[in-house]
C-alpha cells in the first residue's frame, strides 16, 4: 500500500517531567496517538536516575511542580522547603496515576536512532529493544543532564573497591558505614551528597578540581500557615513565575551594589543569606553577572562566609573559588557542606593545593605523587550537559544530514525549540532556550504548551511540516551569544560553557535572554502569533 499511515502521530522520547507532560497534552488535549520511550523502568527522568545519598531538588517544592493541573497544586503536600528525591519521584508518579499517563509509555526502552525520510517526510525511530517505528512528529523530552559523565581517569579497572556515579546510583542504596570512601566533583551534587556520605563513612575523602560557591538551602519544613496562603495565591504565583527572569518569585534588586554603602549591601547580603535557596543568586544586585567589580562584592563576602564556618585556615582557603566571577557556575545549595570539613574523618584534596588526580589505583585514588586509599568511590563528576542526551540519540534529518555534524561546533536552533534541516523535531529546554538557567518545570510547561500550540496549528491548517530557517536559526545563534557575552558567564570553566568535557566545543549552551524565561516566552509566543515567523510551514 502507497503511504500507508504511520505507527504513531508522534514520537515523545523521555518520561521525565516533560515527557510527561508533553504525552499528557498531545494526547488529551489534541487527540493524537502518542508513544513514549523512557530507558528508566517507570517515570520521573532525572528523578528516577538521580538517587544519591542528599538528592533533592533546589527550586521551593511549592513552584517545583506542574502548574497546568490546577486542582493537584492545591492538593499535593510537599514534606519539606526542598524535598527529596524519593518524595519527587512519589508525586511524578501520583501525576502519572492521575492523568493514566503509563498506557502509553514504554519503560526499559532506549532510542537508539532517529531518521527522518524525505519522501514521506516522517521520522523512524529505532529503539534498544528492535522496535522500529514511524511518526509525524518526534519531541524529544530527554533531559538536560542526564547523559553522565565518567571521566576517562586511567586505573579505574583494576580499583578493587566498588565505584558508583550519583546519576545511576543502585536502587537500594550504598552503605557507607565503617567504609572509606573517595567523592570525586564538588559541584551542586556533591555539595548534597558528601555532608550525608560524611555522616556514614568511616573516612571520606573529597577531591576537589574546583571550588565552588555555595550558599545555603536553609531546607525545612514550611510554616503550614505560608503554605495555606501559597495556595491561596497559587493563580498569581503561577503568572509571576512565568513572566519572571528565572522562573522563581525573585527579582534583581534594581541598583549597583556599587552604589551602596558598605552598611547598606551587608544588610541586603544578609537578608538573601537568611533566606536561604537561590535568593543571594538570582536575587542579587543587578550589576552582579555584568561587572566583575560588582561581582567580587558578593564573593567577598561568601569567603568571609566560608572562612568563619571552616575552622582549619588552610582547609578554608582550599574552599575559597578562585579565578571565576562568582554566580558564573551553577549555584550549589549547602545544607551542612562547610561544616563538614570541620569532622576529623573528613579530608580535603584539593588539585591546585594538592595536587590532581593521576590514577585510580587498586585501593583508591594517586593524587599529586600520593595514594589516598577508598573502598568506594562515587564519582559526583556530572553530565555532558545539554547537547549530550541529544547527541546520544543519533539523528539523522533531511537529505541524512546527521545532527551530531550539524552541532560539531556547538548547538545550533531556532529559539531552542528546532534546528534547520529537521522537520517536525522538537527539543524541549533544549539548547539556546532558558532550560537549566530557570526553574525547570516552569521552562519546561511553556515549551510543552508551545509545542502543542504548534502541532495544532499544524493540523488545522492542513499543514505536513515545520522547519526552522536557516537564517532564523543564525540569528537566533547570534542572539545568544551576542547576550552572553554581555555578562561574566563565559568567563567560567563551566557545563554551561561545555568545559567540563574534554574536547567540547567551549559554547554557552543556555540562553541568557535580555528578560529572562518571561521575555523569552513572549518572543515563542510573538513567533507563534506572527504565523510562525522564522519556520517554513509545508
Ligand atoms: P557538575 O556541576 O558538573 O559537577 C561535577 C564536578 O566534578 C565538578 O566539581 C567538576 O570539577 C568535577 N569533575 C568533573 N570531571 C572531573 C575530572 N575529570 N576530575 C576531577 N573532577 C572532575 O555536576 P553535578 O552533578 O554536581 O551537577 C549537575 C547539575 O545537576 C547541577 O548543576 C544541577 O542543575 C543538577 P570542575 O568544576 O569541572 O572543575
Amino acid at each position: 500500500m502507497a503511504n500507508p499511515q504511520p505507527d504513531f502521530d508522534a514520537i515523545v522520547i523521555g518520561a521525565g517531567f516533560s515527557g510527561m507532560y508533553m504525552l499528557k497534552s498531545l494526547r488529551d488535549r489534541l487527540g493524537l496517538k502518542v508513544r513514549v520511550y523512557e530507558a528508566g523502568d517507570t517515570v520521573g527522568g532525572t528523578w528516577y536516575w538521580n538517587r544519591y545519598p542528599g538528592a533533592r531538588c533546589d527550586s521551593d517544592s511549592y513552584i517545583y511542580c506542574y502548574t497546568f493541573d490546577r486542582q493537584l497544586l492545591q492538593e499535593w503536600q510537599w514534606s519539606e522547603r526542598y524535598p527529596e528525591q524519593p518524595e519527587i519521584l512519589r508525586y511524578l508518579e501520583h501525576v502519572a496515576q492521575r492523568h493514566d499517563l503509563k498506557r502509553d509509555m514504554q519503560f526499559g526502552t532506549r532510542v537508539t536512532g532517529v531518521r527522518f525520510d524525505d519522501a514521506t517526510e516522517r521520522w523512524t525511530v529505532g529503539t534498544d529493544r528492535g522496535d522500529t517505528v514511524t511518526a509525524r512528529y518526534v519531541i524529544a523530552a530527554v533531559g538536560s543532564l542526564s547523559d553522565s559523565n565518567l571521566p576517562a581517569i586511567k586505573g579505574l579497572d583494576h580499583f578493587k573497591g566498588r565505584w558508583y556515579h550519583t546519576s545511576q546510583f543502585p536502587k537500594e542504596g550504598v552503605d557507607f558505614t565503617n567504609k572509606r570512601v573517595a567523592v570525586i566533583g564538588t559541584g551542586a551534587t556533591a555539595v548534597q551528597a558528601i555532608p550525608e556520605i560524611a555522616y556514614q563513612a568511616k573516612q571520606l575523602t573529597v577531591f576537589q578540581r574546583t571550588a565552588n560557591y555555595c550558599v545555603p538551602a536553609r531546607n525545612g519544613h514550611v510554616d503550614p500557615d505560608v503554605v495555606k496562603a501559597r495556595k491561596a495565591r497559587y493563580g498569581e504565583i503561577v503568572d509571576t513565575i512565568r513572566s519572571s527572569f528565572f522562573g522563581f518569585e525573585l527579582a534583581f534588586i534594581p541598583k549597583s551594589v556599587l552604589e551602596t554603602t558598605p552598611e547598606e549591601r551587608e544588610k541586603e547580603f544578609d537578608r538573601m543569606w537568611d533566606e536561604g535557596g537561590f535568593a543571594f543568586w538570582l536575587a542579587n544586585y543587578q550589576d552582579m553577572f555584568f561587572s566583575a567589580e560588582a561581582n567580587r562584592l558578593c564573593a567577598d563576602y561568601i569567603e568571609r562566609k566560608i572562612r568563619k564556618t571552616v575552622k582549619n585556615p588552610a582547609t578554608a582557603e582550599k574552599l575559597i573559588p578562585k579565578g571565576y566571577a562568582y554566580g558564573t557556575k551553577r549555584q550549589p545549595l549547602d545544607s551542612h557542606y562547610y561544616e563538614t570539613f570541620n569532622l576529623d574523618n573528613v579530608t580535603l584534596v584539593d588539585a591546585k593545593a594538592d595536587g590532581p588526580i593521576e590514577a585510580i589505583t587498586e585501593h583508591g585514588i594517586r593524587a599529586g605523587g600520593k595514594e589516598y586509599p577508598a573502598d568506594i568511590i562515587v564519582f559526583a563528576t556530572g553530565f555532558d550537559a545539554m547537547t549530550g542526551p541529544l547527541k546520544a540519540l543519533n539523528v539523522s534529518g533531511r537529505g541524512g544530514a546527521r545532527l551530531n555534524d550539524a552541532w560539531k561546533d556547538g548547538p545550533r536552533s531556532y529559539l531552542g525549540l528546532m534546528v534547520a534541516g529537521f522537520p517536525n523535531l522538537f527539543t524541549l529546554t533544549g539548547p539556546q532556550s532558558p532550560s537549566v538557567l530557570s526553574n525547570m518545570p516552569v521552562s519546561i510547561e511553556q515549551h510543552v504548551d508551545w509545542v502543542s500550540d504548534c502541532i495544532a496549528h499544524l493540523e488545522s491548517h492542513g499543514k505536513k511540516t515545520i522547519e526552522a530557517t536557516p537564517d532564523a536559526q543564525e540569528r537566533w545563534v547570534a542572539h545568544v551569544n551576542e547576550i552572553v557575552n554581555m555578562t561574566l558567564m563565559p568567563g567560567a570553566n563551566s557545563w554551561y560553557m561545555g568545559a567540563n568535557i574534554p574536547g567540547k566545543p567551549r559554547v554557552f549552551l543556555p540562553y541568557l535572554g535580555p528578560e529572562g524565561v518571561g521575555g523569552y516566552r513572549k518572543k515563542c509566543d510573538e513567533v507563534a502569533a506572527g504565523g510562525y515567523e522564522g519556520f517554513v510551514l509545508a
